[in-house]
C-alpha cells in the first residue's frame, strides 16, 4: 500500500471555504511564501500574482511609484526591488500590518513609505513618477459578469478614479479584470486633452489569464527597465 501525502492549508494562514483554492497557486502569488508570508481572505483573492507583479515593475521606471491600493504588498514589494521609492496606501490596517510583513520577508520594508488611509482623500497630497491602481473588483464573483464595466470598480467608478489619479501625474498604471470593457479603457486615455498614449497587456500566470494592464501617458510602450 502507498501513502499519498495531501497538503493542505493550515487554519493561521487566513483561508476560507471562498480562498482555498488561491492556497493551491501561493507559489505563484508569493515565490518566498514559505518564509513567513501573511495574508487574509481579501488578500489571497486580491493579491497580484509575482510574475505580473514583477512586469508592473519593470514598465514603471526608477522613480517614485504611488501604490494607491497596495493590500497585501504584492505589487508594493515588487515596485520596491526595482524602483527608488514606493508609497504603499491601503485603508485597512490590517492590510498594511500584513503588506510590511511581507515586504520584510523579501527584505524591502525599508524603500516602502506605508500609509493606512483612504487614496481619495490623501490623492491631493501625494507627489510620484508613476500611480499604479489595483483597487478592489467587488470581489471574486467579477469573473461571474460577461463585461466588466468600469463603474464596478470599488470604492469609486474608475473614471473618477482616473481623474483623480491624474491630477498626480499622467503615467498611470490600472490592473483590471480580464473581462473588463476594453472600449471604456480606451476612453479613459481621451479623458486628457491630449489623449494620452495607451498600452494594453494581456497578464498570464503559465497558460492562464488573469488580468489586464493599461499603462497610459510616457509609460505606455516603453521597454521594460
Ligand atoms: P480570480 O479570477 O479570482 O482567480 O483572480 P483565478 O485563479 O483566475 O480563478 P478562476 O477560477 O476564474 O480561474 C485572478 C487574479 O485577479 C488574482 O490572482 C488577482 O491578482 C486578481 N484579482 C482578483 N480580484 C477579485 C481582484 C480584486 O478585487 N482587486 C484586484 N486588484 N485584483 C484582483
Ligand atoms: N495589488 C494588491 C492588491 C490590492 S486589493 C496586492 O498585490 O497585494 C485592493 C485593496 O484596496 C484592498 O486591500 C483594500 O483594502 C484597498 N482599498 C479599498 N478602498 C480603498 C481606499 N479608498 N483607499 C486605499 N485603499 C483602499
Amino acid at each position: 500500500m502507498s501513502l499519498v501525502k495531501v497538503s493542505r492549508p493550515s487554519a493561521s494562514e487566513g483561508i476560507s471555504p471562498r480562498t482555498a483554492k488561491y492556497w493551491y497557486h501561493r507559489y505563484s502569488l508569493f515565490s518566498r511564501y514559505d518564509d513567513g508570508i501573511k495574508m487574509d481572505e481579501e488578500g489571497w483573492f486580491s493579491v497580484t500574482p509575482e510574475d505580473i507583479a514583477v512586469r508592473h515593475a519593470e514598465r514603471s521606471g526608477t522613480g517614485t511609484v504611488i501604490d494607491c491600493f497596495s493590500g497585501v504588498g504584492g505589487n508594493a514589494i515588487q515596485f520596491a526591488r526595482r524602483c527608488y521609492h514606493v508609497v504603499a496606501i491601503d485603508i485597512d490596517p490590517q492590510k498594511v500590518e500584513l503588506a510590511f510583513n511581507n515586504a520584510k520577508i523579501y527584505g524591502v520594508e525599508d524603500y516602502i513609505d506605508f500609509i493606512v488611509g483612504d487614496f481619495f482623500q490623501l490623492a491631493p497630497f501625494l507627489k510620484g513618477d508613476v500611480v499604479f491602481l489595483s483597487p478592489p473588483w467587488g470581489g471574486p464573483t467579477y469573473s461571474t459578469i460577461d463585461t466588466f464595466t468600469l463603474d464596478l470598480l470599488k470604492p469609486k467608478d474608475g473614471y473618477s478614479m482616473f481623474q483623480v489619479a491624474q491630477k498626480i501625474t499622467h503615467n498611470i498604471i490600472m490592473f483590471l479584470p480580464r473581462n473588463v470593457d476594453l472600449n471604456q479603457v480606451e476612453e479613459l486615455s481621451w479623458l486628457s486633452s491630449p489623449p494620452l498614449n495607451l498600452e494594453i497587456e494581456d497578464n498570464y500566470v503559465e497558460s492562464y489569464l488573469k488580468g489586464i494592464t493599461a499603462y497610459f501617458g510616457d509609460i505606455a510602450w516603453r521597454s521594460p527597465t
